[in-house]
């Protein structure tokens, strides 16, 4: 699989067959995991992603090859969407020296790749908000282009670095996109039992700048926001805030089997594969999903037959080896 990024306009975005046949790859890892989790041959923290798909999707969809992204931590569905060899993010969740970031962190994802714009994350939720508004700053001072996007769930809406760095990033109008996957839990924690506020985007306005909610099944609908949300940012008037509702189909964890989740959470429920794929011919998806499962299976045999690492890798690539 090649790894392209996505595009900032229109007529140069990915097509459609390029985004539903990120989103099969996605899935498909989820199902890898769960079963590598089951067998052991997985022993680290699986959040799963099942679900929430059209989010990540729909965000790398209407970026552009100059944005960076601090991804948000469920799935693997960012990397994945962005253009990230399913090689590397699988080698990378299983510690070997093949993925991204050569054994460091296996177990919970920790993939980096800057010529994708796909900066890394936060040690802990929420760190993202301010790693993210520092890039957004370095691009501003700079005077590069494009935008920074910060990706974060409903409970982590509730650090207090949301707000710290949203007051900061209005007052210098940095180019930097709040994208919320509300997915109602944070772990057994309901958003509507415990917000104040029915949507996370109607406290955009206390911050003085736009927000809005979307429909995180319709990848397209997620798409067309972002683009919405870029076109704010990159003509100069700061920060954006988009929530896209979703649902997290699975536990907070592998395992997890819910049993503090309402009977009819699921009532409404569209499964974004779906959404995404009535949009093309059935025979052409067809052929997306079989192509796929081929090259998943490849991908996980050549990310398992990477070494884990040995100690001289503990001191590498510490500092900036390069100025930017
Ligand atoms: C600062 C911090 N607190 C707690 C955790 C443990 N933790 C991992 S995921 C999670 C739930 C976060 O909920 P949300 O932001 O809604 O994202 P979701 O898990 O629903 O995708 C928590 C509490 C953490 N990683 N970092
Ligand atoms: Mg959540």
């Amino acid at each position: 699989m090649t790894t392209e990024a996505a595009a900032a306009t229109p007529t140069e975005r990915p097509p459609v067959e390029t985004m539903f046949h990120r989103m099969v790859i996605a899935r498909g890892i989820e199902d890898l995991f769960e079963k590598w989790t089951a067998d052991r041959t997985f022993q680290g923290w699986w959040h799963p992603g099942r679900g929430q798909e059209g989010s990540g999707i729909g965000v790398m969809w209407a970026l552009a090859p100059e944005d960076q992204i601090m991804w948000y931590h469920r799935g693997a569905i960012w990397p994945i969407a962005r253009g990230m060899s399913p090689t590397l993010v699988i080698a990378d969740l299983l510690g070997r020296i093949n993925g991204s970031v050569h054994g460091k962190g296996g177990g919970s994802p920790h993939w980096v790749d800057h010529s994708l714009g796909l900066m890394g994350s936060g040690g802990t939720l929420g760190t993202a908000h301010v790693i993210g508004g520092g890039l957004a700053l370095a691009k501003q001072v700079l005077g590069n282009p494009g935008i920074v996007v910060s990706g974060f769930g409903d409970g982590t809406s509730a650090r207090g670095t949301f707000h710290e760095t949203l007051i900061q990033a209005v007052a210098w109008k940095l180019p930097l996109l709040y994208f919320c996957e509300n997915n109602g839990w944070s772990v057994s924690t309901s958003f509507a039992r415990t917000s104040g506020t029915a949507t996370i985007a109607e406290r955009a306005a206390a911050y003085g700048i736009p927000g809005v909610t979307v429909d995180g099944q319709d990848a397209a609908a997620v798409r067309d926001a972002v683009a919405a949300a870029r076109e704010h940012i990159v003509s100069g008037r700061g920060p954006y805030l988009v929530e896209s509702k979703t649902y997290r189909l699975g536990g907070h964890y592998f395992g997890d089997v819910g049993k503090y989740r309402p009977p009819d959470e699921f009532d409404a429920y569209r499964d974004p594969l779906d959404v995404l794929g009535a949009s093309l011919d059935p025979t052409a998806r067809e052929n997306i999903r079989t192509r796929a499962r081929a090259e998943l299976d490849a991908c996980a045999q050549e990310a398992l037959a990477g070494d884990l690492p040995g100690p001289e890798v503990i001191f590498a690539n510490l500092y900036a080896e390069e100025s930017r």
